[in-house]
């Protein structure tokens, strides 16, 4: 297929509601709020408003990864922002996130509060704060840095090119999901052969490379992601295999894999989470018993 054979662009594109697949409702060609929403606060220090999508999970890993160590200032309030319903176009969402995307963080440890948006500069903020998860060592620095970034970097590619094409889109389209099945299995290669022979993306130490890279690369491996694990032949990619299951044996990433959830089974979903407790007494299967 063509382009030419299927459409002939206008001079000038204009907004007619196109069909952009199943986020059709919610794709719009121009920034800021379409309605007034102040956001909650919480009791916490940390506010973080979000969803359990692969970049949300990033976040909420790193949360219960700093708690597990002991960091008592990384007790967070997650509020539940759909992003299918618009949530992230509210005012008050906009004014932590001027680009309308999940996760957003208000830090309301420090005088005046603190935002940040975009996972990656979220993850290095709260590394960088709590002193974990990124290496101090003059090399490893910049190699967990440089993970970091590739993430950021080169999961468009596998989310917004393959994912989209691949089953989002309103119709299968060779051409796309030929090109982008291309870069997400170039980039698994990337990643088996690094972790062929580095237990961690840097090195031996754990860092918030591996806590980026693993809800993208490793969702695809273990929680079928895209139902594309076959197409991908991604049990072939052994040595991201052996890393995706071995951080997947973690409490933390159980655990932040279930915050802001609302997709799978329902004792894995735990909506919004307050306190550490809720993993224990608010779970979604416990909510819908209660009712
Ligand atoms: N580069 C951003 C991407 C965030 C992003 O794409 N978030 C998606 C969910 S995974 C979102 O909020 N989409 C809502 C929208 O596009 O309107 C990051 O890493 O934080």
């Amino acid at each position: 297929m063509t382009a030419s054979a299927t459409y002939t662009p206008p001079k000038v594109w204009k907004w007619e509601g196109q069909d952009g697949g199943a986020y059709t409702s919610t794709n719009r060609p121009i920034a800021g709020p379409t309605h007034e929403k102040e956001l909650p606060v919480g009791k916490h220090p940390l506010q973080l408003y979000s969803l359990g999508t692969p970049n949300g999970v990033k976040v909420t890993v790193l949360l219960e990864e700093l708690l597990a160590l002991g960091h008592e200032g990384a007790e967070y309030d997650a509020w539940l922002i759909r992003i299918n319903d618009g949530d992230q176009f509210g005012s008050g969402f906009v004014e932590i996130n001027p680009n309308s995307k999940i996760p957003a963080l208000m830090d309301h440890s420090t005088e005046p509060p603190t935002r940040v948006f975009e996972s990656g500069s979220i993850l290095l903020y709260l590394a960088e704060k709590f002193g974990a998860f990124l290496p101090s060592d003059s090399a490893l620095r910049p190699e967990c840095l440089s993970w970091l970034f590739w993430q950021m970097g080169s999961t468009p590619y596998l989310g917004g090119g393959f994912g989209h094409f691949y089953t989002y889109a309103p119709e299968m389209f060779e051409y796309p999901i030929d090109r982008f099945t291309m870069e997400v299995k170039r980039q698994l290669d990337v990643l088996d052969r690094h972790l062929a022979e580095n237990r961690y993306m840097c090195g031996d130490e754990y860092t918030i490379a591996d806590i980026a890279i693993w809800p993208w690369y490793g969702g695809l491996a273990i929680f079928q992601q895209y139902g594309a694990a076959e197409f991908l032949d991604v049990e072939s990619y052994t040595h991201v295999m052996r890393w995706a299951k071995e951080i997947h044996s973690r409490d933390s990433a159980k655990r932040g894999r279930m915050v802001n959830r609302v997709r799978g089974e329902l004792h894995e979903q735990l909506r919004e989470r307050h306190d550490a407790s809720d993993f224990e007494t608010k779970t979604q299967d416990k909510i819908e018993a209660a009712e």
